[in-house]
């Protein structure tokens, strides 16, 4: 990369008299007790609006988590111990989340609407000490997955027990894992330790402003970075508040925005949405729009700053990284780029392949148990994105991806764990799982299976249904005499395309 196709500075993103050399992303040593600091100095301000409605303030979150810690705790779970924590957003979600880092437990968030297949490998692997679990199918399944695990619902109605030591964990202590399917098609956990979530957290408050004045809209789920690492720990951090809402509505986040919210993060599918709604001219009334997990096309970012006045900020992340690349919050948001590298990011592009290799102190250490994907993972100490960029003036662009992913609605597919699911169906000889453009979704997950004539395909799809999140379900699905292979018998995916 010659000196011209360096990205801009970090210390771009930081105000005005604030020099790089000042900034100390992990001062505040951890996020609990950046929270706790927070809830013991202002115990009457309005922290958390439950879907519901209901407030929660600083001294209510400081009390409830002490409580659910002591609850956890008095179960069997202590300090280093994984726990399970899986509903729709509520306030008691966030508690139970809050409570197990404060106990310095290391909580693993998943999706509510996992599969029993996909929930039983996160136990096998995470082997967790407690399960707090909203639907109640999830947790019959969690019950007889392993029979030792202390399985509980998400107020935490256990026995009471004295609070264990609080906001204690180390930096370098793990205090999440997060699940992603990866390439092989197993389960991979992402660790991050009580550093790695406070500096992703904290480079966000800098690089955006963020400010006890600001009410985030929260509709984003509460089990993927997006949503909690950077939504929910990025408000509880900045002082500022979250309105939680248990699902993306249109209408309530234009109500929102115009009831004293003042930024909203989302994915491009939930901008496609905003951008048609009659009354999305309210989206301007907003400090700050943040989008990211997938590309938003220019055209989509023009739409919504003609219709509402709003310029959406991009940026670009990761589970395993943190927030990396981020439009300016004063300058340019140029459309199509994700901006320059957040604050504390060091970021390059392989000379040869153009993939995006990154470190800093949100950058995760490795996969848990997983030492022979780690070591590839990280070249000198730099994480391999799997991601390919290009730097236009100072800007990064996204061109591509190393990787086989599909990203479809801001969730992450990967083919590997799709085809498994499709070859294990009898009758599919093999399967072959790509992503087909779309203006809603960016991408549809769309599966080729080779299989005879009589393949039911309405079978297939209910079995996939049955074994996969709704998001990595395919939506297209094709049946072929043959996949096209290369001379080794390897499928090729770059052929295929729908029949007629
Ligand atoms: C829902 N469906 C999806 C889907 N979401 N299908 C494909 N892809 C998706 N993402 C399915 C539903 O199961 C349903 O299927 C049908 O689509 C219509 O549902 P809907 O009610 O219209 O969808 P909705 O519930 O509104 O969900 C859309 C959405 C949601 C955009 C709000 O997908 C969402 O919350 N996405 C955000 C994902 C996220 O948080 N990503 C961050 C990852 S972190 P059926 O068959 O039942 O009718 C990351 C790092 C980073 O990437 O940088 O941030
Ligand atoms: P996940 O593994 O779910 O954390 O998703 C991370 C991946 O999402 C990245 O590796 C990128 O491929 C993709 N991603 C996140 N933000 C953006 C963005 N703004 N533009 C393009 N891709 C993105």
């Amino acid at each position: 990369m010659s000196t011209a196709d360096q990205p801009h500075h970090w210390s771009g993103h930081l105000p005005p008299g604030t020099a790089a050399a000042d900034i100390d992303l992990t001062a505040g040593v951890s996020l609990p007790v950046a929270w706790s600091t927070r809830w013991r100095a202002a115990p009457s301000e309005r922290v958390l609006r439950d879907p519901g409605g209901g407030w929660m303030t600083g001294g209510e979150l400081l009390d409830a988590t002490a409580s659910v810690a002591g609850r956890l705790a008095a179960a069997g779970a202590q300090a280093g111990d994984r726990v399970v924590v899986t509903g729709v957003s509520s306030t008691a979600l966030v508690v139970a989340h809050c409570a197990a880092l404060r106990a310095g437990m290391v909580v693993v968030p998943l999706n509510p609407a996992a599969s029993r297949r996909e929930l039983e490998s996160v136990i096998a692997d995470a082997r967790p000490t407690v399960a707090v679990v909203g639907p109640e199918h999830v947790a019959g399944w969690a019950t007889e997955a392993d029979h030792d695990l202390v399985v509980t619902t998400l107020d935490v109605p256990l026995p009471e027990g004295p609070a264990p030591e609080l906001d204690a964990g180390g930096p370098g202590d793990p205090a999440m894992v997060m699940y992603t399917s990866g390439t092989t098609g197993a389960p991979k956990g992402a660790v991050l330790s009580h550093q790695n979530l406070l500096a992703g957290a904290e480079s966000a408050r800098l690089a955006w402003g963020w400010t006890p004045e600001d009410r985030l809209i929260l509709a984003l789920p509460l089990c993927h970075i997006h949503g909690l690492g950077v939504g929910l720990h990025g408000a509880l951090l900045s002082g500022g508040s979250a309105e939680l809402q248990d699902r993306f509505d249109v209408e309530s986040v234009l109500g929102a925005a115009t009831d004293g919210a003042t930024m909203f993060f989302g994915v491009p599918t939930m901008y496609e949405r905003l951008a048609q709604a009659e009354r999305v001219a309210r989206f301007g009334a907003l400090r700050l729009c943040v989008s990211g997990s997938a590309p938003l096309n220019a055209d989509l970012h023009a739409r919504i700053a003609e219709r509402s006045g709003q310029v959406v900020l991009e940026r670009y992340g990761m589970t395993e990284t943190l927030m990396l690349v981020s439009n300016p919050l004063n300058g340019e948001r140029r459309a199509g780029t994700v901006g320059f590298p957040m604050p504390g990011v060091d970021l390059r592009l392989d000379e040869e392949t153009g993939e995006i290799l990154v470190r800093g102190p949100s950058v995760f250490a490795g996969y848990r148990d997983l030492p022979d994907v780690n070591a590839t993972a990280f070249t000198d100490g730099w994480f391999r994105t799997g991601d390919i960029g290009e730097v236009d003036g100072g800007y990064l662009r996204i061109v591509g991806r190393a990787k086989e992913l599909i990203i479809t609605g801001g969730y992450n597919v990967y083919p590997r764990e799709v085809e498994d699911v499709l070859r294990a169906f009898a009758g599919v000889r093999d399967a072959a799982v790509v992503g087909t453009p779309s203006d809603e979704w960016g991408e549809t997950v769309t599966a080729y299976v080779e299989g005879p004539e009589q393949l039911d395909l309405d079978a297939l799809s209910v079995w996939a249904a049955g074994e996969l999140t709704a998001y990595k379900r395919p939506r297209l699905v094709y049946r072929v005499d043959e996949l096209p292979r290369n001379l080794l018998g390897k499928v090729v995916k770059g052929p295929l395309a729908p029949p007629g």
